[in-house]
Formats: structure tokens, C-alpha cells, sequence
């Protein structure tokens, strides 16, 4: 089966599904795209990751975290027993909607020079206190987010908390995640290949990712 995943190596979400990928032992190839260089075709809102298989093309990293682990039933993403591997799935889903898809409204100033409202500011750090605490009363972390074994929702965990500290500390100038030792627990899931892998291209992929949002801002500048 020929697999090959497209995105960039600074997105969070091209490197969730990379992560799986990785940890499940599949054969597949890297393409580095920005979003505007998506297929549209595999991706109609133009957004990364996709994965291109012999069958097509599917987008949506969940998706493809959870089409990874049906083709590699032995990669341990998710706990045989039915509600165990629904609790994973709740703690992805938690992560995925309520947590990274809130912080990501404040992106525009947080990461790109930009400058968002007052009232998103405030608005989204409700939301934001809000749903970090329920992610807390159904996050284990004994020592992986749902307890005991490793999942992935420690994929979804290891993307995106950072994201939403850096929007915290960037916007807020507070810590967002308390007194919650992220830097501990990454560095528990960096001792693992796939996790290491992923965070040394990262590091590696983000001065064409910088280069890419400066030249779509001279752009976008010149128009105006
Ligand atoms: N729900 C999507 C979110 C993917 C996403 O937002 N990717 C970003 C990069 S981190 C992107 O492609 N953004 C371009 C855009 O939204 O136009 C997923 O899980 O794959």
C-alpha cells in the first residue's frame, strides 16, 4: 500500500497524523505543501493534512489517525475495549474542537503579526478557561492523558497543548494550563522514535513555514 501524507511540518495538525503514521509502522512518504498549494480535490477547504492512498485521497487529521489505526489494528492508538477506546476518542475530540479550534480564533495575532478584537480576546478566553477545565476532569495523565497506557490522544495532547499555552502566554500573558507539567509529560512522549522524529523536522521545517506566511503577507500587502 503506497501512502504518502501532504502538509507541512510546522502545522500541529499535519503532525498528528505524521505521528500516528509513525507509531503504527506505516510505509509512507512526506509532501511538503502549503495551503495554498493544496489539491483541492483532496481537500476542498484547502487545509492540511491530507494522505493520498491508492484508493484516494482522505483529509482531516482525526480521520486519518483513525483510518491508520483500523489498517495497523496492532499500533495501540486506541484500547481494545470498546468504551476504553471511546474515552480516547473523547479526550481527541476534547482536544481537537474545544481546546486547539478555540485557541486557534487568536492565530492571527498570536503567531502572524496580525491583530484580533477585544472582544474575541475576551470572548475566547472564556471559552478557553471554560474548556480546559473539563478537559482536566476527563484527562488522566497517569502518566498518558487516558491513564495507564499510551494513546492517541497523547497525539492530540502533544500537538495541541502547546498551542494553546503559547496563545495563553502570547494574548493573556498567563498560563492557561495552571500548574499542569506539560513540559514533563512532553518530554515523556519525546523519548518515544515517532514523537522525536516529528519534533526535529518540525524545528527543521520552520523557516520555510516563516518564509511561506511572509511572502503571502507581502502579497496580500500589495493588493491592498
Ligand atoms: N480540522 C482540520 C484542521 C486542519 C488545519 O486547520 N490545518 C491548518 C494548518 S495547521 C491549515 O491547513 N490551515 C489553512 C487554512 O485554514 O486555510 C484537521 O484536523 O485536519
Amino acid at each position: 500500500m503506497t501512502l504518502s501524507l501532504h502538509g507541512f511540518a510546522a502545522s500541529n495538525y499535519y503532525n498528528k497524523s505524521k505521528i500516528a503514521l509513525l507509531e503504527a509502522g506505516a510505509v509512507f512518504t512526506e509532501h511538503s505543501v502549503f495551503p495554498s498549494q493544496v489539491d483541492k480535490a483532496a481537500s476542498p477547504l484547502r487545509k492540511v493534512p491530507y494522505l493520498v492512498t491508492e484508493q484516494g485521497a482522505v483529509c482531516e487529521s482525526q480521520v486519518i489517525v483513525e483510518y491508520v489505526a483500523q489498517a495497523h489494528p496492532g499500533s495501540g492508538l486506541y484500547p481494545a475495549d470498546p468504551f476504553e477506546a471511546a474515552k480516547v476518542r473523547e479526550l481527541c475530540a476534547f482536544l481537537d474542537t474545544h481546546l486547539e479550534l478555540v485557541a486557534r480564533r487568536l492565530y492571527p495575532e498570536a503567531l502572524f503579526g496580525g491583530e484580533v478584537s477585544d472582544g474575541l480576546k475576551a470572548s475566547t478566553h472564556k471559552e478557553l478557561v471554560r474548556n480546559l477545565r473539563a478537559f482536566f476532569e476527563l484527562a488522566r495523565f497517569s502518566p498518558y492523558v487516558a491513564g495507564e497506557h499510551f494513546s492517541a490522544a497523547d497525539i492530540s495532547a502533544y500537538t495541541h497543548l502547546p498551542m494553546v499555552r503559547m496563545v495563553g502566554k502570547k494574548i493573556y500573558g498567563q498560563d492557561l494550563l495552571g500548574d499542569f507539567d506539560l513540559k514533563a509529560y512532553m518530554a515523556r512522549l519525546n523519548t518515544r522514535p515517532a514523537f522525536a522524529r516529528t519534533a526535529a523536522d518540525a524545528a527543521a521545517g520552520m523557516a520555510a513555514f516563516t518564509a511561506y506566511v511572509q511572502a503571502a503577507r507581502a502579497a496580500a500587502a500589495a493588493q491592498r
